[in-house]
């Protein structure tokens, strides 16, 4: 065999063992590169007789086309195989579901969710939003709300009392957020619209209490706000708030310090397996407390009660919202533990509006 047959087999034969493209232009250096083996040879023919350099041109030319068509023919053979491997590697499955962007994997507290319910319910119907502090005076939280001292409510309210002060003023936390509609109604002047959400505090523990918990009061005073007007608040709310067309209300007659008629307000439910359903049923379940605001509180706060009459009412949010969402345990609320939360939260770009519909 000659050198140059020699040379195109070897060539020939790296050329087919290239496994890349890497490998490929090396051989390519190896034979065509400026010190290649190839152009070594096609160096030589200068110093050839012309009658030499004739064949032996002709077969170096033929044996680079060679070359140079199984380099192409690697090359392309090479970037099919690679392109394969690549997409077989990169597939993605567009049906698998989408992972949740951070700001959406955490959840909102039913009791949140609840809040944001209520507000958008009693906005909807014209009413502000008012909140207060939770440490109050003993003035705002009972005396001007016609708990006279030493009258027995409260010692109904189990208050947490701090140290009296320099002064021997003894502040408490707050045992509902009536005292926020006790400096609404000394701030501004009727007509009052307003509901008070937020955290209450009594020093009672077991199953159904927690030492601190949620309260929305609200507050309607104008000149001619009467019963039925409290009857259909009370009763658009229900509906709206348990999402349900109709719903039937017992008002029964209570005690509270601060309105005068005072009553315990009952909702038409049925119990069944564990469960409960709102609108419809004959059982009852008492939801709120409710009453004309006494005369004594609107001169407390400043109102003459010959002018101007109202009313107002009050109800645990912690309990609205397990009746509402089938939660049986409420101490889970305050623990704080994210496995409760992920099951019972909200997601938290689903805001509640009375459009959109509020628990959708
Ligand atoms: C209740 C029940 C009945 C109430 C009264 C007042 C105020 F400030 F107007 F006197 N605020 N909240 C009220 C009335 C609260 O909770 C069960």
């Amino acid at each position: 065999m000659s050198d140059l047959q020699t040379l195109e087999s070897s060539t020939l034969t790296a050329i087919a063992g290239a496994t890349d493209e890497t490998a490929l232009e090396a051989v390519r250096v190896g034979a065509l590169g400026k010190k290649g083996t190839i152009s070594a040879l096609l160096a030589t023919l200068g110093k050839m007789s012309p009658d030499e350099r004739k064949t032996a041109g002709a077969a170096i030319n033929a044996l680079k086309d060679k070359v140079n068509e199984a380099l192409t023919a690697r090359r392309t053979v090479l970037k099919d195989a690679a392109l394969e491997q690549r997409l077989a590697s990169e597939t993605v499955d567009v049906t698998l579901p989408v992972r949740e962007a951070a700001s959406e994997r955490g959840r909102i507290h039913p009791i949140s969710q609840v809040m944001d319910e209520l507000t958008a319910i009693f906005a909807d119907m014209g009413f502000s939003i008012a909140e207060g502090p939770d440490i109050e005076s003993d003035d705002y939280n009972f005396t001007k709300l016609n708990f006279p001292a030493g009258h027995p409510a409260r010692e109904m309210h189990d208050t947490f009392f701090f140290e009296p002060d320099a002064k021997g003023e003894r502040k408490l936390l707050r045992t509902h957020t009536s005292p926020v509609q006790v400096r609404t109604m000394l701030a501004s002047q009727p007509p009052i619209r307003v509901i008070c959400p937020g955290r209450t505090y009594r020093c009672d523990s077991d199953q159904t209490h927690t030492p601190m918990f949620h309260q929305v009061e609200g507050l309607v005073i104008d000149k001619s706000a009467h019963l039925g007007h409290l009857k259909w608040v009370l009763e658009e709310f229900c509906k709206a708030f348990f999402e349900v067309p109709n719903v039937k209300m017992r008002f029964r007659p209570s005690f509270f310090p601060f309105t005068e008629p005072s009553m315990e307000v009952d909702i038409q439910c049925r119990r069944s397996g564990g469960e409960i359903r709102f609108g419809e049923g004959e059982d009852w379940l008492e939801i709120l407390g409710c009453g004309m605001v006494h005369p004594n509180v609107l001169r407390n706060c400043g109102l003459d009660p010959d002018v101007y009459q109202g009313f107002a009412w009050g109800m645990g949010i912690d309990r609205i919202a397990m009746l509402k969402y089938g939660m049986p345990d409420l101490r889970p609320f305050f623990e704080a533990d994210v496995r409760w939360l992920s099951h019972y939260g909200f997601r938290p770009l689903d805001l509640p509006t009375l459009a959109g519909g509020l628990s959708a």
